[in-house]
């Protein structure tokens, strides 16, 4: 399948607004494939490269990958599937992320934007337990300036093409859920 005919839809929100939780939810329903980068990023530093080392410290501070990385691992899991449809989850997260991304020829059809407040955001983190070396309440504190900061200028860019689909996130998952299949049914073709 040429890339240009992968039907993309990016999510995104800042850190612990529930994208994993409900594109999970998401893939149960529609035939589509999760790509979480942070999730193919955790996996490659773990792969004993230079690269590898230089994404966990990355992580740990809360800090943006380069999109050389990123965008390879993405693209490398979008061939691997053998699928045409995605869901790419916190990507692309910064100007430099986006333009990378742009230049591959491939573009979304639609951004879902996880709006949560940061207060129930950083509860939702503290709360988790997963050993993830980012969810401490200092490393938390980077990733919501950095969010702010590089990401948010992100949705307000396709904000402005009219392919922002909002939802407001701070209600509990299945309330939340129902709203983003709405959003998908507005059209995914
Ligand atoms: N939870 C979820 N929904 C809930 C609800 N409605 N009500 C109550 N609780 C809810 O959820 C987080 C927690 O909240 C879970 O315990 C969940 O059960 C609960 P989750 O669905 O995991 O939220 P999510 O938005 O996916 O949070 P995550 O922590 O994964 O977001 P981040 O954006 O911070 O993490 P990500 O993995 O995308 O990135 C991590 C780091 O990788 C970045 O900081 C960066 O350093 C690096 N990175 C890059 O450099 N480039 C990339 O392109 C991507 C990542
Ligand atoms: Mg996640």
């Amino acid at each position: 399948v040429p890339k240009t005919s992968r039907k993309i839809v990016f999510v995104l929100g800042g850190p612990g607004s529930g994208k994993g939780t409900q594109c999970s939810r998401l893939v149960a329903e529609y035939d589509l494939v999760h790509l979480s980068a942070g999730d193919l990023l955790r996996a490659h530093m773990k792969s004993g490269t230079a690269d590898g080392q230089m994404v966990a410290d990355m992580i740990k501070n809360g800090q943006i990958v380069p999109s050389y990385v990123t965008v390879n691992l993405l693209d490398g899991a979008m061939a691997d599937s053998g699928k045409t449809q995605f869901l790419i989850d916190g990507f692309p997260r910064n100007e430099e992320n986006r333009a990378a991304f742009e230049k591959t020829g491939m573009e979304p059809e639609f951004v879902l934007f996880f709006d949560c407040p940061e207060a129930v955001m950083e509860k939702r983190l503290m709360g988790r337990n997963e050993g993830r070396t980012d969810d401490n309440a200092e490393t938390i504190r980077k990733r919501f300036k950095v969010f702010l900061e590089s990401s948010m200028p992100i949705i307000d860019y396709y904000g402005k093409q009219g392919k922002v689909r909002k939802i407001n996130a701070d209600r509990d998952a299945s309330t939340v859920f129902s709203e983003v299949r709405k959003l998908f049914e507005q059209g995914f073709d």
